[in-house]
């Protein structure tokens, strides 16, 4: 069977980007069994070949309905598909999407009819926003960071900007390229609309979003970016980490060092 991919570079490029990333979070340890899940904005993509394609399953519910998507194509990881698997096999571990004219229900369209995420409604939630928000930003990622999740364990931490602040005073990158910080979603039930509507209203403020006990969700340009910003979190996280390990709370840098950098970079 030929696949949407044949003869289209800039689309198959973006599957790259996706199956990349993939291969990170498994190899960082954030994606154990079907943990995760990636979904990206297409439809920049999409010719009227695509557009006249059949649809190769039934329609189903998104489980809410997102007027902002009408028109438009994702592609998204398979749910219960491994990271793995999709680093190796894109296009038989997730599959492109059509959201319906109804803007609450989406078929399957290519290359084979494999089911997306558990979390369809939060990433489609998320794509709404970021189409509302006019940045041109077209990815978003799902993902279980070890050090992240077991950070908000800590009631403490759940707090407003406690974390951002912890995390941002481990190492001046964080606060340069993470510099909206780490929203805190309080723990919701996973792959319920409470979850995805509580996700888009942290998104207001910040990039990355922390869903307590469960994982972080990051929106970004692109699926790097978004990989990129957890990563930058993560990377702070195990800096406390190893400090608390070896016995002592870590100083961080000071707010006068933090408001210098964002004072330098604009932030
Ligand atoms: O796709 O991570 O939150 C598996 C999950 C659900
Ligand atoms: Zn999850």
């Amino acid at each position: 069977m030929k696949s949407i991919l044949e003869n289209r570079p800039a689309l198959a490029a973006e599957i790259d980007k996706v199956a990349e990333v993939a291969g990170y979070l498994w190899q960082k340890g954030w994606a154990e069994r079907n943990g995760g899940n990636i979904s990206v904005n297409v439809t920049e993509h999409v010719d009227d070949e695509i557009r006249r394609m059949p649809a190769i399953s039934e329609r189903f519910p998104i489980g809410t309905v997102l007027p902002a998507l009408k028109g438009c194509y994702f592609f998204c990881k398979g749910t219960n598909r491994r990271m793995r698997d999709l680093a190796r096999r894109p296009m038989e571990n997730g599959s492109v999407i059509r959201i319906a004219d109804d803007c609450a229900s989406y078929e399957i369209i290519a290359d084979a009819a494999v089911k997306p995420t558990s979390e369809l409604a939060a990433h489609l939630s998320m794509h709404a926003k970021m189409i509302a928000d006019g940045k041109g930003y077209k990815a978003a990622v799902h993902t279980h960071p070890i050090d992240l999740v077991a950070m908000t364990h800590n009631p403490e931490f759940l707090k407003k900007d406690v974390l951002t602040e912890l995390l941002w005073s481990m190492i001046p990158e964080t606060r340069a390229f993470c510099p909206k910080g780490l929203g805190i979603v309080p723990y919701k039930m996973p792959s319920s609309v409470e979850l995805a509507e509580a996700t888009i209203a942290a998104l207001e403020e910040y990039d990355v979003v922390m869903w307590e006990k469960h994982g972080v969700c990051a929106v970004g340009p692109d699926i790097f970016e978004a990989f990129d910003q957890v990563d930058v979190l993560s990377k702070a996280a195990q800096i406390y980490l190893t400090a608390r390990s070896m016995g002592f709370r870590p100083s961080g840098t000071t707010r006068e060092q933090m408001d210098e950098l964002q004072r330098a970079f604009d932030l």
